[in-house]
């Protein structure tokens, strides 16, 4: 069998589940929002990352299905966090270029009646490549229903930048390649981040330095004016029950 059969049985007998990786404030660390990740538990193969998975979805439809999937189970677990905390939510460059993704979202919105701005959608520069113009609608269309934007994996695709003038994000996510190293003394990753964080800044948009393993990149990144923190050094991504345990426990 291929693992697209694998796939399409995995959302029929309920092998997926969201984990969620805390994103903290860097002034006070804490807890803003989670990133929801998808995993996917086969019950003889065992665990399969999104980064195999994702793409096959993406090449033979099922991202749809799939992204639908996560997009209502993310909402509903958001409603039962307290007031402010965000959820946000990788959405695959397939189900952007897809006309009906705002009714999708307004749907999942509703049904869990979650507010609209609890929900981060995160989204790569490669939706830029194809059609801008049907970009920027995409993004006027899911801005007019109150969501946040963010843009994924910053600095690692196509990066014209043209596209910063309109696209209404609301944040820019600082890919993990930047992060590693930049604590070293004479790493270049430094004055990159701070770039970044200048034209983020000045944009008004929030950012989110991403993969932070340890205590000395913390400092760096607060220094280097990030507003908030995603990483291993504040948790790794974990079960709904847990994420729901940290923050009654306020951490
Ligand atoms: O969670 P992990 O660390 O393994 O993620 C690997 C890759 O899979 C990342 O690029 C991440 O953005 C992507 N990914 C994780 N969950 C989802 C999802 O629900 N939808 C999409 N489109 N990508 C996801
Ligand atoms: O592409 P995207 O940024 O959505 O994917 C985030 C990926 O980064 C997930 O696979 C997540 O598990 C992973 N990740 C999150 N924090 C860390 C970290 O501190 N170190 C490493 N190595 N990976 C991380
Ligand atoms: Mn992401
Ligand atoms: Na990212």
């Amino acid at each position: 069998k291929q693992l697209e059969d694998h796939l399409r049985e995995a959302l029929i007998e309920d092998q997926f589940h969201l984990a969620y990786q805390p994103v903290v404030s860097t002034k006070d660390a804490h807890i803003v929002g989670f990133e929801a990740l998808l995993r996917w538990e086969h019950p003889t193969r065992g665990a399969i990352s999104p980064a195999d998975f994702i793409p096959i979805a993406e090449d033979c439809g099922l991202i749809e299905r799939i992204g639908e999937w996560v997009l209502r189970h993310a909402c509903a677990e958001a409603a039962r966090w307290p007031g402010n905390v965000r959820v946000a939510v990788n959405v695959s460059p397939i189900q952007f270029a897809n006309p009906s993704l705002p009714a999708l979202v307004a749907s999942a919105i509703a049904n869990a009646e979650l507010p609209p701005e609890r929900l981060e959608l995160e989204i790569t520069e490669s939706v830029f490549v194809e059609d801008s113009d049907a970009a920027e609608r995409m993004f006027r269309n899911l801005k007019a229903l109150g969501v946040r934007l963010a843009l994924d994996d910053f600095g690692t695709g196509y990066s014209s930048l043209g596209y910063l003038k309109t696209a209404p994000f609301d944040k820019i996510k600082i890919d993990q390649s930047f992060v590693r190293g930049a604590a070293v003394p004479g790493n270049r990753n430094a004055a990159i981040i701070r770039a970044i964080v200048m034209l983020a800044e000045t944009l008004g948009m929030e950012t989110t330095a991403e993969g932070l393993e340890v205590q000395d990149e913390i400092d760096l990144i607060r220094d280097l004016g990030c507003s908030h923190i995603q990483g291993y050094v504040y948790g790794k991504p974990m079960r709904a029950a847990e994420a729901r345990r940290r923050l009654e426990a306020g951490a």
